[in-house]
């Protein structure tokens, strides 16, 4: 028996999975939704709304309750003892702000009171910046000026200053809050945050999640001079080591042990929540390529050297395994279907239904669906673009506003990806919404390629603790792969007279995507 702990401290919720690895079985799986389970935090999807100037901010607190709550769950469901190692991830590039009492508080953690109780007073900033942000233009642009444009950053670091990434919302912190940032000893990632929770020590970053912070050097691994100097005074003592995300470091802390009746086993580096998704796809390895649809859409693939996009939205991540992946993120996912669906008056049931009766290209009835500014392509909307008939155009037809809101993000998704030039294979999709067939067949019919989906909708908690089985226990990927890959039964194809209703569609889509400002 090879059993190991997944977790996966995600936008929303905080998840779990207990695996054994050695036969592929689960042996509990849970998820703790951070807004319905606290209401008092006042945030209904995880961060906290009606931040001003495209600020996104949510309590570090929050999900420290979720990882309490998500441990005192699992405890319910199976003996913790039998777990032989853990790993996990989060939600890339926001940060967390440690003051002074961080180190002594994070090795005190006493059992009977709560992780949020106690860690409290670790906290130099009460918020933590996430990757909805997009209230950091001015700071890119004084990041990419002072190193010499955003062509230097882009080859340091593999994207362009990014709002969303750490450099930007580090360097906002100090000219809002210079006091603030004095009183910050330590910065961490979401990832490394809840590691160093886990191991009741400072966890380093892994280089996974380490890429997507505009201050990583991509040819050396480590943090880049010239960039931390463009982003805050001091930065270098206040950031963790980076590391290989197969480091083991440390073991579980006494707190998880009194607890919840986990062993002192080890604990591996986390890393973002898409590079976990990669492993947990079987995806690892270059060749395969994933949409992973959630709050945020992401498609991603492994790659062997770094690639860059010259139109500056996608972005280079470290591989856990070793190498590198690309990835698009598209920021209106989840969210966005849902609020089409509430607009709509539908069930989850009646959204696919609605998918099942339109056809392909929704006679050319066309949706942006943007409803919060969107980052591939940036778009300051907040109200989608409707273009058809009239009564299209003022919500009056349910069945055919979700096909839009459906196929604006996939025809989205396949022209921001050109540029990575992979193509044909098949496509792994995984997130909440693979569970939908009419998406499914909507991803098939875009891209002209076969869809497979997962049996597991929670690819990053599976690749946390596949992870934790290979570099722990030394399980060759090969095999973990092999047994946990549990592809869902039927491959979605797809259907060749979509291809050239598609084919005209984008042309439209495009064009009307240009007309936005
Ligand atoms: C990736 C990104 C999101 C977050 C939240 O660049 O910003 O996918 O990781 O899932």
């Amino acid at each position: 028996m090879s059993i190991t702990l997944g977790l996966d401290a995600s936008t929303q919720s905080c998840s779990g999975i207990v695996l054994d690895t050695a036969t592929g079985k689960v042996i509990a799986c849970e998820s703790v939704p951070y807004g319905s389970t606290f209401p008092q935090y006042h945030s209904p999807h995880g961060y906290l709304p009606g931040g001003a100037d495209g600020e996104v901010h949510a309590d570090p607190l929050l999900w420290l309750e979720g990882l309490d709550e998500l441990m005192r769950r699992l405890a319910r469901q199976c003996d913790l003892g039998q777990v032989q190692a853990v790993s996990g991830a989060g939600q890339q590039h926001g940060s967390v702000y440690l003051n002074a009492r961080w180190p002594s508080v994070l090795a005190g953690l006493q059992p009977d009171r709560s992780l949020s109780e106690q860690l409290a007073d670790g906290l130099a900033r009460a918020t933590a910046p996430i990757w909805m942000d997009t209230s950091t233009g001015a700071q890119c642009r004084e990041i990419a000026a002072q190193v010499g444009g955003n062509e230097v950053v882009c080859a340091k670091s593999g994207s362009v200053a990014i709002e969303r990434f750490t450099a930007a919302q580090i360097r906002r912190f100090w000219q809002l809050d210079p006091a603030g940032y004095e009183r910050t000893v330590r910065i961490h990632l979401v990832s490394s945050f809840h590691a160093s929770i886990l191991a009741g020590q400072d966890a380093p970053i892994d280089h996974g999640d380490g890429a997507g912070m505009n201050l990583m050097n991509l040819a050396n691994l480590s943090w880049d001079p010239d960039l931390l100097q463009a982003t805050a005074p001091d930065l270098a003592v206040r950031l963790p080591p980076l590391v290989p995300a197969s480091t083991i470091i440390g073991t579980v802390a006494p707190y998880f042990r009194q607890k919840y009746g986990l062993a002192a086993v080890p604990v591996v580096a986390f890393t973002g929540d898409n590079p976990s998704s990669l492993v947990g796809m079987s995806a690892g390895r270059p060749g395969r390529i994933v949409i992973s649809l959630g709050t945020s859409d992401t498609f991603f693939t492994a790659m062997l050297q770094p690639h860059t996009d010259p139109d500056g939205y996608g972005h280079v991540f470290g591989n856990p395994l070793g190498g590198f992946m690309t990835l698009q993120c598209f920021k209106n996912g989840s969210l966005a279907r849902e609020e089409v669906r509430r607009r709509c008056g539908l069930s989850w049931e009646g959204f696919e239904s609605a998918l099942a009766q339109t056809p392909p290209g929704n006679h050319g009835q066309l949706m942006v669906p943007f409803f919060e500014p969107e980052i591939s392509p940036r778009k300051n909307l907040t109200v989608p673009v409707l273009q058809g008939s009239a009564s299209f155009q003022s919500w009056q037809e349910p069945p055919a506003l979700v096909r839009a809101c459906v196929e604006g993000q996939i025809m989205n998704i396949f022209l921001r990806s050109r540029w990575m030039k992979v193509g044909g294979g098949e496509i792994l999709l995984t997130g909440g919404a693979s569970r939908s067939r009419g998406i499914a067949q909507t991803v098939a019919d875009v891209f002209q390629v076969p869809v497979k989906r997962l049996e597991v909708t929670g690819s990053v908690a599976l690749g946390g603790a596949m992870r934790a089985a290979h570099s722990a226990l030394a399980l060759s990927i090969g095999e973990l792969e092999e047994r946990l890959s549990g592809i869902a039964a039927g491959v979605i194809h797809p259907r060749s007279e979509a291809a050239v209703v598609y084919e005209k569609l984008m042309v439209d889509f495009q064009r009307l995507l240009d007309a936005v400002p």
